[in-house]
């Protein structure tokens, strides 16, 4: 017999106390790990209310199944208010991210086929590869310089720019030059505000920003001028290429990026084409480098399956005589090291939808119209999902274990990453340029956590040292 939702476990009574004991335990960057004790305590269902945010939560891939085919045709996630607040006080035009219902729809289905389509590949290989290139010449100046055959840092900063580099050539087909040793300030800002936004909107998850904004606080001020930092860069690069497409006559030989191809195909608004490209060049910085800096992390970690990985690309190089299109089909284990990454370090804590018709999870009735919460980063660390998950073995994905509903990193069906495509092409070229032309190593052996700014961050800087081979 199904039991109803009121007996699903979990603290969903008093939202305004629960805020308080969430904000007590740090809760605003620790999601994650309060999640994770959460599911230990309530077990693979539990219901919850946090200030006004009231979900319930799943970590099983078979209910993850469930609740995807309960999305409906217009799939619609956790609505972020301070984004589309910000949109409203600058009335700025919502992009495929903030958009839903058959807006969202008509607007996704154009972008799909210049943005995610398997056929743009081709397209877009070529341009990442060069950036990529541009990133290793960069790194063996940078240990010249250093004179000690080695370079040691940071790269979190380097990984910014060849990410802001990489998505820009693919959306404007034009470099920016940020791979070079002096690099325009205006873009700069751009990548310090991204990382404002995303820090500033996760205590607005529970606090309403409209509330925020009546009473003039900090982060709300902070974030309307990180998201102005964010809109300016962009439509400055938007009316340079409007600007050259205008001038130009005849049709162009080579590939025009996405944006020009979506403004010749003319059947997106400007303001449409504007509000997404924007919030594709924002949502391209921060997760890919992130993700990669976490590879090399692990990498660095396990030399042993650095070598085995190098050992693939090298393999993957002389079969394809060096053509990059051809090489992304030989290199399996670089792409399991990915799905690892994102199975221990994912970007996104969760993946939600509003459920468009009632469902039974673990035998509980969740009525139509319900934030249902998928914990994946939770399910990423469970020993009932993954053989010993606290083991990075990119081998998981090549064939023994089963990958039902377990690789959602950027999320399922028609509302996930329309990034995608872009990000998987430029990390994977990155990992290959990497492997091919340098050694990653640790200092000492210190465990690096995940801290909650929106997207999960390393807690504290992660420091490599870069080897030429
Ligand atoms: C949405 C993850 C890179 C642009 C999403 C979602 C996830 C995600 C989990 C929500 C999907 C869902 O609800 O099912 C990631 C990860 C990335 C990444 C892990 C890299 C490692 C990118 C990049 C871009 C981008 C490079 C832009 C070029 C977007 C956009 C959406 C989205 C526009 C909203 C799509 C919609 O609502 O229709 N991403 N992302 N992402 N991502 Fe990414
Ligand atoms: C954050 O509880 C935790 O890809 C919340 O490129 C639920 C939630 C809702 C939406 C998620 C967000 C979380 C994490 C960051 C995501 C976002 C949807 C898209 C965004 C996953 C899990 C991201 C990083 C986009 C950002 C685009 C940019 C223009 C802001």
């Amino acid at each position: 017999i199904v039991r109803p939702f009121n007996e699903i476990p979990g603290l969903w009574k008093n939202g305004v106390a629960n805020l308080y004991n969430f904000w007590k335990l740090d809760g605003f960057r620790n999601l994650h790990r309060i999640m994770l004790q959460n599911f230990n305590t309530f077990g693979p269902i539990y219901r919850e209310k946090i200030g006004y945010y009231e979900s319930v939560n799943i970590i099983n891939p078979e209910d993850a199944a469930i609740l995807f085919k309960a999305e409906g045709h217009y799939p619609k996630r956790l609505k972020v208010e301070a984004w589309t607040s910000y949109r409203d006080f600058r009335n700025r035009k919502y992009g495929v991210l903030l958009k839903n219902g058959e807006d969202w729809r008509s607007n996704r289905v154009i972008l799909n086929k210049e943005v995610i389509s398997p056929k743009v590949l081709e397209n877009f290989v070529p341009l990442l590869d060069e950036v990529g290139e541009d990133f290793v010449a960069r790194v063996h100046k940078k240990i010249t310089r250093s004179g000690q055959n080695k370079w040691t840092t940071d790269l979190s900063q380097e990984l910014f720019k060849y990410a802001l580099e990489s998505v820009s050539s693919v959306l404007y087909g034009e470099r920016l030059g940020l791979m070079l040793d002096y690099i325009d300030p205006e873009a700069q800002h751009f990548i310090n505000c991204i990382t404002v936004m995303f820090k500033t909107t996760s205590p607005m998850l529970y606090i309403p920003p409209g509330l925020l904004r009546r009473i003039g606080a900090k982060v709300w001020r902070d974030h309307v001028d990180a998201w102005d930092g964010i809109f300016n860069q962009a439509d400055r690069c938007i009316h340079n290429i409007y600007r050259q497409l205008r001038q130009e006559t005849g049709t162009p030989k080579k590939y025009p990026g996405v944006l020009a191809s979506l403004l010749m195909l003319d059947k997106l608004s400007i303001e449409d084409i504007k509000a997404s490209i924007t919030e594709l060049m924002a949502g391209g910085v921060d997760t890919t480098s992130i993700t990669l800096l976490w590879t090399l992390y692990e990498l660095a970690r396990h030399p042993n399956l650095q070598e085995e990985l190098r050992a693939e690309v090298a393999a993957a190089r002389a079969e394809s005589q060096g053509d990059m299109l051809e090489m992304l089909k030989r290199i399996p284990l670089v792409k399991g090291a990915l799905k690892e990454t994102l199975r221990l370090h994912p970007v996104a804590v969760s993946l939600q939808r509003y459920i468009a018709e009632d469902i039974i999870i673990q035998n509980y009735h969740i009525p139509a119209g319900t934030l249902v919460q998928l914990g994946l980063y939770a399910m990423g660390r469970d020993p009932q999902v993954f053989f010993r998950p606290e083991h990075y073995q990119p081998s998981r994905w090549l064939r023994t274990e089963t990958h039902y509903f377990r690789s959602l990193g950027f999320g399922f069906g028609p509302r996930q990453c329309l990034g995608r495509r872009i990000a998987e092409a430029e990390m994977q070229i990155f990992l290959i340029h990497m492997l091919e032309n340098f050694r990653v190593e640790k200092q000492r052996n210190v465990e690096v956590q995940s801290t909650f700014e929106l997207i999960l961050l390393p807690e504290k800087p992660i420091i490599l040292t870069l080897k030429p081979l």
